[in-house]
């Protein structure tokens, strides 16, 4: 990585915890991506932007808020970057994935908290991530209860805006989130100085839907027999999807996929053919968690797609792009993030739909249901999760698992047993 101290004292960073950071980054990313056999050379953009994850895009950041740009830090799938688009901000994800975060969490939250959010809250609290330095502001929503409280610890130390979202789908909750997508875009509007319009919202519509649709179009290689890319380096691609720049990162990806099409051509794939085809389900693996991808396809399997959201569950369905009035967008907003199906709704049974047609649609041979540890929600509902799969013939494997590596061991075995199952 270029030399970004600079940048960082700027931003008051904690340099000298941040260095350790850097230290052993390069070495999990060249341990779990680029010991990698026969992999794309379209990759070599991603493997940039993650080898430089706390230079280049937090320099473009920098640079776009001397401009006046404002930068929204986002958590969760369902708060609408469309909004902060179209108001001309930038809006970044900012969900932690490292062990090295989370003791800085534990100082202020029960370690019985999952570590996405200790992680989270480490990040900013322990100065050691650009990302949380640079957000003008926070957004957060009321989904599980470890993320609400969160909140109000990140309040006392930053301009934190929480979106309340329903936890039942009933039309009048779907009408709920569209007044508070208006009540978010006034905030967005205040908080930027810029009015969104008719024509903003539907050029940002548009802008978020084309990463969607790069991403589908890069999904779709994973449904092949063969497939030409591995399910790590989609991961890989999916977790850069929350920070890069939309349009290039749409850009970067259709470039890939171009490539894909001419090695699916060439009859290049990257794994045996014998390989057995897992699909993972649960809750999100956030950059740079690698872990249970790592596991898996080092044991010979290949991970064909991912019911969460750091996977299909991000770009699935598209915003309605037909509309033309604010508020016919304000309601094609709403129907479109109301229709992603996070455990965080009951009844949540269309979950479970989704599960078992991705095992359709991407021929996955077993499910591994991954819970990250304190995710009540997830954990809760994998029971009916793992239910209903076996009920459809579906064999499946449920985990739970953090960010430590001391499991490691114990996953691989649990995993090697699964996939002698499926062999059998
Ligand atoms: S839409 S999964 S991003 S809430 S893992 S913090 S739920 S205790 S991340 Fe999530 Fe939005 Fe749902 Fe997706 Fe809480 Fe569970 Fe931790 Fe979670």
């Amino acid at each position: 990585m270029a030399d970004y101290h600079q940048m960082w004292s700027k931003l008051g960073m904690d340099l000298e915890t941040h260095d350790q950071l850097c230290e052993v980054l390069p070495q999990a990313f060249g341990d779990v991506y680029l010991s990698q056999e026969n992999r794309p050379e379209g990759m070599d953009y991603f493997n940039f932007v993650v080898a430089e994850i706390h230079g280049v895009r937090p320099a473009e950041l920098v640079e776009a808020q001397k401009q006046g740009t404002k930068i929204f830090g986002t958590f969760c799938i369902y708060v609408p970057d469309e909004v902060v688009f179209a108001a001309g901000g930038i809006a970044t994800g900012l969900c932690g994935g490292s062990q090295f975060w989370v003791p800085g969490g534990e100082k202020v939250l029960p370690a019985a908290t999952c570590p996405l959010i200790k992680a989270s809250i480490g990040a900013r609290l322990d100065r050691t991530c650009p990302f949380f330095s640079i957000a003008d502001i926070f957004v957060g929503e009321t989904t599980c209860d470890g993320k609400k409280k969160a909140w109000e610890i990140l309040e006392q130390e930053a301009p934190v805006y929480v979106m309340d979202l329903p936890q039942q789908k009933r039309p009048r909750d779907i009408t709920a989130w569209a007044d508070e997508i208006r009540a978010f875009m006034a905030k967005v509007e205040e908080v930027t100085g810029n009015k969104i319009t008719a024509e903003s919202l539907a050029a940002s519509i548009k802008l978020i839907n084309d990463k969607r649709r790069a991403l589908q179009r890069l999904y779709d290689f994973r449904k092949l027999p063969n497939p030409p890319i591995s399910g790590k380096d989609c991961l890989l691609i999916s977790q850069i999807a929350f920070y890069d720049d939309p349009a290039r990162f749409a850009q970067m990806t259709n470039k890939l996929c171009d490539e894909l099409d001419q090695r699916v051509k060439d009859g290049i794939g990257v794994y045996s053919p014998k390989a057995k085809r897992i699909l993972f389900s649960g809750t999100p693996m956030a950059v740079p968690n690698w872990k249970m991808h790592h596991i898996v396809e080092s044991e010979g399997a290949a991970v064909v797609g991912e019911e969460t959201c750091t996977g299909i569950r991000y770009f699935n369905n598209l915003v309605d792009e037909s509309q033309t009035s604010l508020d016919g967008m304000i309601d094609a907003l709403a129907a479109r993030y109301m229709d992603i199906n996070c455990a965080c709704f009951t009844p949540n049974s269309a979950r479970i739909d989704d599960i078992k047609r991705y095992v359709r649609e991407y021929h996955a041979d077993g499910v591994i249901d991954i819970n990250l540890k304190f995710c009540t929600l997830y954990d809760i509902e994998g029971y009916l999760v793992e239910n209903a799969l076996k009920e459809a013939g579906i064999p499946v494997l449920g985990l739970e698992t953090d960010y430590n590596d001391e499991d490691a061991g114990q996953l691989r075995t649990r995993v090697g047993a699964f996939l002698e199952i499926l062999a059998n």
